[in-house]
């Protein structure tokens, strides 16, 4: 034991105690203030849908999406943006849609078969027909474009008056929260005339996303549980 006492009083024992010291100190400094980040699932920051395992069964869940939404409100991307991995999709912005894409898309427990249609004017008049056996409706907003909000909101509405349309869930896709001065998932939900009335008629969630070409996604496993769930 005198070994050990004439260690610790060494100049070489007091380095390593105060190096042990110090490490301790900043392991509990960031276990403090990174505790709440670090406490979150992994599935919930997986924006690229690159930590979900690949199932693919035919006995998983299918669920049938209609993607609209005014021209340029980001449909097609945000459907591109629910394959898998930071580089699947993004070269180049997409071309307006002339018609509809569907694309069946598997990740993690659901099967989706996403119909993404053409936002332009003289699309909009087919969008019924697309109505079959839907799961989920998701509605595509420009949140940055304030000008185009009443245009948004007369055009639900005139789809959603469809009879087709009657009680099928509904997911607004608050789009473009990278540029600034959007418009939150609040006031986009206000702008569309989405109230609480108009929640008593059908499930209705709002989900903030950005899918910029580069730069960081945000809200889309958050949209992705909304589809598979609503
Ligand atoms: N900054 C930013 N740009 C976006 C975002 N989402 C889409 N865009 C851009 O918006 C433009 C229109 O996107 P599209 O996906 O083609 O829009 P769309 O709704 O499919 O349009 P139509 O096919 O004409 O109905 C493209 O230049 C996209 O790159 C976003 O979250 N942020
Ligand atoms: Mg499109």
């Amino acid at each position: 034991m005198a070994w050990l006492n004439s260690f610790i009083f060494s100049r070489q024992g007091a380095f390593l105690i105060s190096g042990i010291a110090t490490t301790a100190a900043a392991y509990l400094i960031y276990k403090a203030f990174f505790k709440k980040e670090s406490a979150l699932p992994d599935e919930e920051l997986d924006e690229y849908f690159e930590k979900t395992s690949p199932l693919k069964s035919e006995d998983l869940p299918k669920r049938r999406i209609l993607v609209v939404g005014l021209d340029g409100s980001g449909k097609t991307q945000f459907v591109n943006c629910l394959s898998r991995g930071r580089q699947s999709n993004i070269t180049s912005p997409p071309k307006p849609t002339q018609g509809f894409h569907v694309k069946s898309i598997c990740l993690s427990s659901t099967n989706f078969d996403i119909w993404d249609l053409g936002g332009a004017p003289h699309f909009r008049a087919y969008w019924k027909e697309f109505v079959k056996n839907l799961d989920v409706i998701v509605y595509v907003v420009d949140s940055a474009n304030r000008y185009r909000m009443q245009e948004a909101k007369d055009t639900l509405d005139t789809f959603l008056k469809e009879e087709c349309t009657q009680d099928i869930p509904l997911l607004i896709i608050a789009n473009k929260q990278d540029v600034d001065g959007s418009l939150s998932g609040d006031q986009v939900l206000a702008g569309l005339g989405i109230d609480s009335a108009f929640k008593a008629t059908r499930k209705v969630k709002c989900v903030e996303v950005q899918i910029p070409l580069y730069g960081d996604r945000k809200g889309m496993w958050e949209a992705y549980k909304q589809m598979s769930s609503l």
